[in-house]
């Protein structure tokens, strides 16, 4: 069933490259000799607490900080004056910035959402931590205040901070002269991006060199260190970051927040180790949130099915403060448009705006799920009005083979692949003309089955990473790369890739990551890119170790090369998938009984890794489809706050999958590789919202709200019901 070497173009049959290599990590991981943040021991470190504000907006006035610094176990006690120097964290510049947003460490005078740090305390003891917080007060004016919950809440110009607008041919006269237009309206539910383990930091004073030592659960570390160092004005020599084991990020620990900045300055400050682990409450409150995008869109197209033209905008919420990759998901939900597909005539816009809310950055996905959702509604909708088959109208309008490579107006150069040929890959494997006809079959006998189909594409990264190779006169292989790992398996796929190079025993090689002592300065672990970027430099760098070698077998001293990887472009992966699924309209409950993926990552480095990624990621698409939604009420006020609240899917929840792979080299980087770390994420929910109302349509319903919850769907039916009576 699996393709399980790919379509793998290296001539000298690599060892390891394409094999199941067993992952290293797991032995550690499962059986509990891991190494998390919680489990680094600190010696008599002070633990932190926040205070946060309970309101969306208002005025904020001194607290009762004198009676908290009394209180037994409490150390002492900061709010926004004593921090109020301190910088700022940089933030992406991939869409014009036209508004300034503050980065307050501890809020000063406004309060801006439910959740906010308002006193940070620092006490002996956990619990004398978590009394103080009890104790602490502080006045808040709201009186006058509203707060801007959804991104298309305010008209008002000051809000939006992020814009871009992208143009190519002639818009007008393509809407003009089409024989149709369709048009949709996406609200994408804010999302949780929820990885096992919460925000935590534990920070070691070294009094010797009044340096600290972090460690830190995040994707980034060495822009952690670079953005301390930048936020505390100290000398980046002072701050050593070690990024341990990390239970999962998706995004949401790509960026510093303002509370691990303050565990930071107060060791510093108070010259002793210092500890803050967010609870699951306090990360649901306060760590940034996904998805959140409105987008709306037209598509114009002739009566033969060929589209003309796209206008599309989608408006991000921000949240209160901005994340170092606040943009990304505007900029990728507009720019990757109009995705697959050949349509000549765009005009394309996007902005974000500020909300009352968590900041909303970067989640699994990031603004590709929203390109894809808002173009394959588009693609269905087109297609029943046309009443032609939905794969028919794709393979229409899918870009061909020559047709990749060329660069458009939104920057983008889709690389490499053979779109038409991945989508007839998936309708045999989908069995999709068997699939219509059992469908035609169980309709005429009262069910409701809905089919859906979704083509996406994923770009995985740009710019740069780092990585040096040593090889030791014993044999053995030092890797270090400067990406990080947050459980994905880098340490074994980065072994093989150096094991290739030096034709030697995996077991001699040792793989570094996340410590910017010993690993060359980098990036991290974000955006698909690991692989296709992370993997090259790795491979570059044994590379010029093995040329230095100049043929000998053993150097009498280590041989070592250091390599900056700059890739050419990005490589995008794609992929289509297709759902089939039923819908019982007296509960509104739906099952989903099969998905089919057709995934194309380029090079496969291990397979078992591209489908534990892609699997992964159908489940938090799984999850973002038909379950999980952050809510606010109107007063900012925090619904889900906690997991009995937020829905996640569990493992009952998942229905039968098969994946099916055909993989085509990347022209971008010398591995080949494509991302496929989001695929799941980005082609699953459409697929599934296109079969369920193709499910739906013969009872009129023509729109549904995500997620596709019982209680969602059975109001849509209800709703359809009443307005076919109206007429
Ligand atoms: S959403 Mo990813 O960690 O770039």
């Amino acid at each position: 069933m699996l393709d399980r070497l790919g379509e793998g173009t290296n001539k000298s049959r690599p060892a390891y490259q394409g094999q199941p290599v067993l992952r290293r990590e797991d032995d550690r991981l499962i059986t509990g000799r891991g190494c998390f943040v919680g489990d680094v021991p600190l010696e008599n470190p002070l633990h932190l607490a926040f205070a946060r504000s309970p309101v969306a907006i208002g005025r904020l006035a001194l607290g009762n900080l004198d009676e908290i610094q009394e209180l037994e176990g409490v150390t002492t006690a900061f709010e926004g004056r004593h921090v109020s120097d301190l910088g700022s964290l940089s933030v992406s510049t991939v869409l014009e910035k036209v508004g300034f947003v503050p980065f307050p460490i501890l809020a000063e005078d406004m309060v801006q959402f439910v959740g906010q740090p308002i006193a940070a305390i620092l006490a002996e003891t956990p619990d004398a931590a978590l009394d103080a917080i009890e104790a602490y007060y502080a006045e808040i004016e709201t009186d006058g205040f509203e707060p801007i919950l959804a991104p298309n809440g305010s008209k008002k110009d000051q809000d939006v901070i992020y814009s871009g607008h992208w143009q190519d041919g002639d818009i007008s006269s393509a809407f003009d002269r089409a024989d149709h237009v369709v048009e949709v309206e996406i609200s994408h539910s804010r999302l949780a991006p929820s990885p096992m383990e919460n925000r935590a930091i534990a920070v070691e004073y070294l009094p010797a060199t009044d340096s600290v030592k972090i460690w830190l659960s995040t994707q980034t570390p060495h822009r952690a260190r670079s953005e301390l160092s930048e936020i505390l004005d100290r000398p980046a020599e002072q701050i050593h970051v070690i990024a341990p084991d990390v239970g999962g990020a998706f995004g949401m620990k790509a960026s510093l927040y303002p509370e691990e900045i303050m565990a930071v300055w107060s060791a510093f400050d108070l010259q002793r180790s210092v500890r803050w682990t967010s609870t699951r409450n306090e990360d649901l409150l306060s760590a940034s949130h996904g998805r959140g995008i409105h987008s709306a869109a037209k598509l114009a197209f002739s009566s033969d099915g060929k589209f003309e033209g796209l206008i599309a905008e989608a408006t991000a919420p921000l949240g209160a403060w901005l994340t170092t990759s606040s943009a990304i998901p505007g900029w990728n939900a507009a720019r990757i448009l109009p995705g697959p597909y050949d349509i000549p005539n765009y005009d394309i816009q996007t902005k974000g705006q500020l909300t009352n809310t968590a900041p909303v950055g970067i989640y699994r996905g990031a603004g590709r799920p929203e390109a894809a959702m808002l173009m394959e509604r588009l693609v269905e909708k087109a297609a029943q009005q046309l009443g032609l088959d939905p794969g028919k109208l794709r393979e229409k309008n899918l870009l061909t083979p020559d047709q990749l490579g060329q660069r458009r107006q939104t920057g983008v150069l889709l690389d490499s692949g053979n779109y038409p040929e991945g989508l007839k890959s998936l309708l045999s494997a989908a069995d999709y003309k068997v699939a219509k006809a059992r469908q035609a079959e169980r309709r005429a006998q009262g069910e409701y089955v809905g089919l859906g189909i979704s083509f996406f594409v994923e770009p995985s990264g740009t710019g740069w990473e780092s990585a040096r190779v040593c090889l030791n006169p014993d044999g053995s292989v030092d890797v270090y790369t400067g990406g990080s790992t947050q459980g994905h398996g880098r340490e074994t796929a980065y072994a093989q890739i150096v094991g290739d190079v030096f034709s030697c025993d995996l077991d001699k090689i040792t793989v570094t990551a996340g410590n910017t002592e010993v690993c060359p300065a980098g990036i991290g672990a974000l955006a698909s890119r690991s692989t296709a970027i992370g993997g090259s430099a790795v491979l570059k760098a044994a590379q010029e170790v093995l040329q230095k070698m100049g043929g000998r077998s053993h150097p009498q001293e280590p041989v070592e090369a250091t390599v900056i990887y700059d890739c050419e472009g990005e490589a995008w992966g794609y992929g289509c998938y297709f759902t089939q699924l039923t819908i019982d309209p007296p509960t509104g409950e739906m099952s989903i009984e099969k998905i089919v993926c057709v995934d194309d990552a380029g090079t496969v480095i291990n397979p078992m890794f591209v489908e534990g990624q892609i699997f992964g990621g159908l489940v938090q698409g799984l999850g973002e489809a038909t379950l999980e939604q952050i809510v606010y009420n109107e007063e900012g006020q925090l619904v889900t706050g906690s997991l009995m609240d937020y829905g996640l899917p569990r493992a009952s929840d998942i229905p039968g999958i098969t994946l099916e792979q055909r993989h085509t080299q990347s022209p971008q980087n010398p591995l080949g590789s494509k991302g496929v770390g989001e695929a799941g994420t980005i082609g699953l929910p459409p697929a599934i919202l296109n079969a369920a109302l193709d499910a739906l349509a013969p009872l009129g319903v023509t729109d549904l709200t995500m997620p596709l919850t019982s209680n969602n769907i059975w109001q849509a039916i209800q709703d359809a019901q009443q307005s076919g009576k109206q007429k």
